[in-house]
């Protein structure tokens, strides 16, 4: 690991993956993952400054609801939240471009405990762009990033002050229930009783908005989908021809939750020629890239107690698209 202050003043970045760790998580993930029937990738590694623009474009997008539904309940809260955490320390996992973060940063600035904002992220580009700029909005206020993969590195997490951790955005949901479960129990090790914890999920509804907010009609979503393939064309000097591959997003009734594929419609073979792989595709295969769970209440509170959790708010936006939730850290 490495610290170092940033160029911005009140910045300090800590890098627990540094690239080359990153390429030696994406090479055993890879291989593990084209090993599975059906193949699959990990939903981290879409996230270079490529995807995580992409990203950015996506919440942007009319049919993209979960970005502003879940806006709309923090402009709402988050004063609530600042009187009922007291946090002094604002974590947030998963933290892209900070945006929505600003809303929990001025609520818990105007009561008065604010002190210390650590975002953590696998992208460093992101990071260090939000870092800056939330260092330079709030004068004063102690900027932490840290390059991290929250998979694996919630134990290196800064101990300091009463926390409260953020997992905004759903990406709770980007997990499957066993890793779920695992990132739960995880966090809440490295929490003191009393530490709060903050998850935006997305809600269970319609299939048709469900398949739309994941498949928009100007193809950024597929953009983002197909940009993993770019990723291991040029970090495993692949020879994937990226746009045979046809972007799909289905709902799945059974797990409740979007499943983003990437489908070939002929036979085709590629070569990862840094890992001396070749993976064969039959017409119709397809690789499953994410998944994105869709939550209940009681499924989700459910979870966070079996974690260590005590439930302490459900906040929906007014057409319950979205919820956030508040648990204390038993
Ligand atoms: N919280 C923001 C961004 C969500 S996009 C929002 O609500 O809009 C998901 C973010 O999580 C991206 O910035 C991505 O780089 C990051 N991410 C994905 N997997 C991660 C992992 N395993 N560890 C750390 N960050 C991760
Ligand atoms: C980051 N995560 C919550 C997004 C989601 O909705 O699952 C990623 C995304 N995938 C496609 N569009 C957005």
């Amino acid at each position: 690991m490495s610290t170092h202050p940033g160029t911005a003043a009140g910045v300090t970045l800590s890098v627990h993956l540094t690239p080359a760790d990153l390429r030696s998580a994406l090479e055993s993930d890879v291989r593990a993952g084209l090993a599975n029937h059906p193949p699959t990738l990990p939903p981290k590694y879409f996230y270079d400054a490529v995807g995580s623009e992409l990203y950015e474009e996506i919440t942007r997008l009319p049919e993209y609801y979960p970005f502003r539904r879940e806006r709309q309940i923090l402009q709402e809260r988050a004063g609530e939240i600042a009187s009922l955490t007291a946090a002094d320390t604002l974590v947030e996992l998963g933290s892209g471009s900070s945006e929505k973060t600003r809303l929990l940063l001025d609520a818990l600035r105007a009561s008065g405990h604010l002190t210390h904002y650590v975002p953590v992220d696998v992208s460093e580009t992101a990071l260090r762009a939000a870092s800056e700029a939330v260092a330079g909005e709030y004068p004063g206020l102690d900027v932490h990033g840290v390059v991290a993969d929250f998979d694996r590195h919630l134990g290196l997490l800064p101990e300091a002050g009463h926390r409260l951790v953020a997992f905004l955005g759903g990406t709770i949901g980007n997990l499957d229930p066993d890793q779920r479960h695992s990132f739960l129990t995880d966090l809440r090790s490295g929490l003191q009783p009393g530490e709060f914890f903050l998850v935006g999920c997305d809600l269970v509804k319609d299939t048709g908005r469900l398949e739309r907010a994941y498949d928009d009609s100007a193809g950024v979503t597929a953009r983002f989908n197909r940009n993993v393939l770019s990723v291991l064309n040029r970090e495993l000097d692949g020879d994937i021809d990226v746009d045979t591959f046809e972007h799909v997003a289905c709902w799945s009734a059974e797990n409740e939750w979007i499943e983003m594929r990437l489908q070939t419609d002929k036979p085709q073979e590629w070569h990862l020629r840094a890992l001396g792989l070749t993976t064969s595709f039959e017409a119709g295969d397809h690789i499953r890239t994410e998944i994105s769970s869709k939550f209940r209440q009681a499924g989700m509170e459910g979870e966070l107690m079996k974690a260590g959790y005590t439930p302490v708010a459900w906040w929906t936006d007014p057409d319950g698209d979205f919820a956030v939730s508040l648990s204390r850290a038993e």
